[in-house]
């Protein structure tokens, strides 16, 4: 029997990678994508085949988090044996711009992808995407026993969600994890999270199109992992026997300044000739230290990450530069156009 999976967030990050890994297992994949004006599917386009294809295995359905109604409709239709919740407005500092619409995506979307799996009476397996984030500031190392203290609009929303999925698997009986998931990049990485857009920079630096890049805090400490390893855990914890919760995260924390200096070097540059200070992309409250402690997941899944933040920095940094070797100018330019025309690669936030 071919299993069906609900992909919430199928075009971010993590979305595409999972899709990727589902449609390997011969999983027949549905993805909830939002409406937009340009089209938004760019990092699953290479699996997407014409739904008329007898060999179609990937169908993609209009919705959002924000419209409960319609979450009820696509489950009853689609009768999934596996949701991955994955959508949110996952970005920290933009939270604090608008911490009204992050609460309802983040937060409140979660309560109407379960209730929409209670109303349909479906039987699925849910995944939820939570977050290292939930720890905030309490100290490293961070496991599922260790105490949460969210710091954004974001971890708040994110704290809600996990304690909703909680109650849902004690309440209903519903098979519900929370994958609780340190910081995992990769070269599909959205352009304003911290790795990318060091690696990003770098590429346009070396190739001489830019000359420097603002960046805010770089004592902060995280544990960087890969994201197609951390896609692997997500699914093998919906394959377990018993509901629980998981940590993955690969127990090495690097600080910003080391990734950067990694990321420079590796390119053959001197990140302190290259790197200004702006304020801007400093947040409100700010998470020091990340490292995870995924025991659990290696001991009851067999989960073992292979990549830590190190690696990742060279690997994002070839990768950018292909990327611009291969795109030009058009690399640079796609995202400028979103940071109201920043001349060099930043990223508004
Ligand atoms: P991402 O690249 O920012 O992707 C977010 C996805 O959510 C996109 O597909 C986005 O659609 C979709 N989305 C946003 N708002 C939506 C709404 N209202 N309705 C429907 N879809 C919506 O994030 P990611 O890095 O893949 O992360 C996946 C999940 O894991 C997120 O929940 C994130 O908070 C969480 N997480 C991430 C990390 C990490 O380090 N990456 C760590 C822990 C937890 P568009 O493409 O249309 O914008
Ligand atoms: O910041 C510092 C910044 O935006 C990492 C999301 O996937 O992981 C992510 O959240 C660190 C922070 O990710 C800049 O202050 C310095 O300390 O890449 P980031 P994040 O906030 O850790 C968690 C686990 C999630 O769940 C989230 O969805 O880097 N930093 N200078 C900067 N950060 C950014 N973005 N830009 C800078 O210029």
């Amino acid at each position: 029997m071919t299993k069906r999976a609900l992909v919430t967030g199928i075009t971010g990050q993590d979305g595409s990678y999972l899709a990727e890994l589902l449609l390997s297992k011969g999983y027949e994949v549905h993805g909830l994508i939002r409406r937009a004006s340009t089209f938004n599917t760019a990092r699953i386009d290479h699996l997407y085949t014409d739904p008329h294809s007898p060999d179609a295995k990937l169908f993609l359905h209009y919705g959002d988090l924000s419209d409960g109604a319609r979450l009820v409709t696509l489950l009853a239709g689609i009768d999934p044996d596996e949701v991955y919740n994955l959508a949110a407005q996952s970005h920290v500092r933009v939270s604090f711009e608008e911490p009204e619409h992050t609460a309802d995506t983040t937060g409140s979307g979660t309560i109407r992808m379960l209730e929409a799996v209670r109303l349909s009476g479906i039987k699925t397996r849910f995944y939820q995407a939570s977050s290292s984030e939930l720890y905030g500031a309490t100290p490293p190392p961070q496991n599922e026993d260790t105490p949460f203290y969210p710091r954004s609009p974001y971890a708040a929303a994110k704290l809600y969600s996990y304690w909703i999925t909680k109650n849902y698997r004690e309440a209903y009986g519903l098979f519900a994890v929370n994958g609780i998931l340190f910081n995992h990049e990769s070269p599909r990485r959205g352009e304003t999270f911290v790795t990318r857009k060091i690696t990003r920079a770098v590429a346009a630096i070396k190739a001489g199109l830019q000359e420097n890049v603002y960046m805010g805090n770089l004592d902060a400490i995280r544990d960087w992992g890969y994201a197609p390893e951390y896609v692997e855990g997500m699914w093998r914890m919906l394959q377990a026997d018993e509901p629980n919760d998981y940590v993955l995260a690969t127990g090495v924390g690097i600080t910003v300044r080391e990734f950067l200096q990694i990321a420079f070097e590796h390119a053959g540059l001197d990140w302190q000739e290259h790197v200004l200070f702006d304020e801007r992309y400093l947040r409100p409250t700010e998470v020091d230290a990340l490292i995870g402690d995924s025991t659990r997941a290696r001991e009851k899944l067999g989960w073992t990450p292979t990549v830590n933040g190190r690696e990742l920095a060279r690997l994002m940094v070839d990768a950018d530069i292909e990327a611009l070797r291969h795109e030009g100018r058009a690399w640079i330019d796609k995202v400028n156009l979103q940071s109201w025309k920043t001349p060099t690669v930043q990223g508004s936030i």
